[in-house]
């Protein structure tokens, strides 16, 4: 069995953080481990407002022992960091274990958590993990923190930022644009490896009920660099297995819906 971890908080709704990221493993036939870092809860009697506390810095270490020492890992991607001690155990472990396979989800805020925003720890996270990745996966949003481009609407402008990030040390940098390029009735990511870029086009899927998106196509590639496949292959693979789960999202309540991981068994993502 091929095993996989993911470095990421729980969302406690299930939709995304390693809870979609263990999904995503499931579906690729990989043994998926995970080290919390901080549980995520949203409140029902607030508009679903977000919390967020963190793992302490024992049991945060005491998982990556388990995980990187106790088990041994291919490939690790990780999610919502959410303390400075987190970015910096990720950077220990990643570096002494070697782990070339690792994909960094910048995840700087989930919706309707403007409080997690926190610029200072989102340049402890480009400083110190960027240089270890193998595939950094900003949306837009992110991508624009990155690299420091405003306004980032156009396949162009992704490109000038899928640059300067490529620049700060990750090997391949995936830009989702996805949904939320302005005037694109496609879902259009890129990837950029320092030399090409290829740009990925799918289907538009127009649906509220995406949460948890960012996370499941970040865990896909991860399965399928896991896997074996090339960075590209796996980034093909994993913007058909976000599409077919996208595709199935559902309500979880009047807040909230997720995509749907499992959805290619019956859609099937090789089409
Ligand atoms: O979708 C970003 C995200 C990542 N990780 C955790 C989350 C969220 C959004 O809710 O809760 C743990």
């Amino acid at each position: 069995m091929i095993k996989i971890a993911t470095i990421a908080g729980s969302d406690a709704s299930g939709g995304a953080g390693l809870e979609a990221d263990l999904k995503t493993f499931e579906e690729y036939g990989l043994y998926g481990m995970a080290a919390v870092t901080v549980i995520a809860t949203m409140d029902p009697d607030n508009s679903w407002a977000h919390k967020v506390f963190p793992v302490d810095e024992r049991g945060l270490r005491a998982q990556f022992e388990t995980i990187f020492k106790g088990v041994g890992v291919v490939a690790v991607k990780s999610g919502m960091l959410g303390t400075f001690y987190a970015v910096e155990i990720a950077r220990e472990y990643i570096t002494s274990y070697k782990i070339a396979k690792y994909v960094l989800d910048p995840v700087m805020v989930c919706k309707g958590a403007g409080e997690a925003l926190n610029p200072e720890l989102n340049s402890a996270i480009a400083e110190k993990l960027l240089p270890l990745t193998e595939v950094v996966t900003p949306n837009l949003f992110e991508a624009e923190q990155l690299s420091g481009l405003a306004g980032i609407d156009s396949l162009e402008k992704m490109r000038e930022a899928a640059r300067i990030i490529h620049g700060k040390g990750a090997r391949h940098v995936f830009i989702k644009g996805g949904a939320k390029l302005p005037g694109q009735d496609r879902a259009l990511d890129i990837l950029y490896d320092g030399k090409d870029f290829l740009t990925l086009d799918d289907e538009l899927i127009k649906t509220n009920w995406n949460h948890g998106a960012g996370c499941t196509s970040s865990a896909a590639i991860t399965a399928g660099l896991a896997r074996g496949l090339s960075v590209t292959a796996a980034a093909e693979l994993a913007k058909k297995f976000i599409t077919t789960s996208l595709k199935a999202g559902f309500a979880l309540n009047q807040w909230v819906g997720p995509g749907d991981p499992s959805a290619w068994r019956s859609g099937n993502i090789f089409k």
